[in-house]
């Protein structure tokens, strides 16, 4: 049986990765209005991966004993100001993650539930990889400049990880 407090907060990370997944699908549909198709894939794979994430989490919330809440829909920005100001919102929204991640191992301590704090390192590892790569996207716009953001548009796809391709 799943520990409550553990239980309330996986339901709150199932939140959050719902939320994730929903800003990333309207980065890529923002994306995809200004053009840039390649950008739009790699975002458009990303949400998938957050729904992902979001599952995960209610089938071991349910698998425990304890009784996932599916979340209603909160409405991410609908626009943004360009792909440098995208990506970094990403990589802000990323490590936002990672602290949430850290504060379930940090509840898992506190209540012993040491089961859950074996099962959340698959996250605590995800979010190196997801940090890792919104960083390289980052670095690889500075790279191309204004100039370029057809080749970065063109070559985005293959920057997306091993890891971050499941
Ligand atoms: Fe971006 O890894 Fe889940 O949220």
């Amino acid at each position: 049986m799943l520990n409550k407090k553990v239980e309330e907060i996986l339901n709150t990370q199932v939140q959050k990765e719902d939320y994730s997944s929903q800003l990333y699908l309207s980065m890529a549909s923002w994306a995809e209005t200004e053009g840039f198709s390649g950008v739009a894939g790699w975002l458009y794979a990303q949400s998938d991966e957050e729904r992902l994430h979001m599952l995960k989490l209610v089938e071991y919330i349910n698998e425990r004993d304890g009784a996932a809440e599916i979340p209603g829909m909160e409405k991410p920005p609908k626009t943004f100001n360009n792909l440098p100001e995208m990506f970094d919102a990403v990589l802000e929204h990323e490590r936002y993650i990672t602290a949430s991640i850290n504060e379930i191992v940090a509840v898992c301590m506190q209540e012993k539930d040491y089961t859950t704090h074996n099962w959340i390192q698959w996250f605590v590892q995800e979010q190196i990889e997801e940090e890792a790569s919104a960083k390289d996207i980052i670095d690889k716009l500075n790279l191309v400049g204004d100039k370029n953001l057809y080749m970065f548009d063109r070559d985005i796809m293959s920057m997306r990880s091993a890891g971050n391709k499941e």
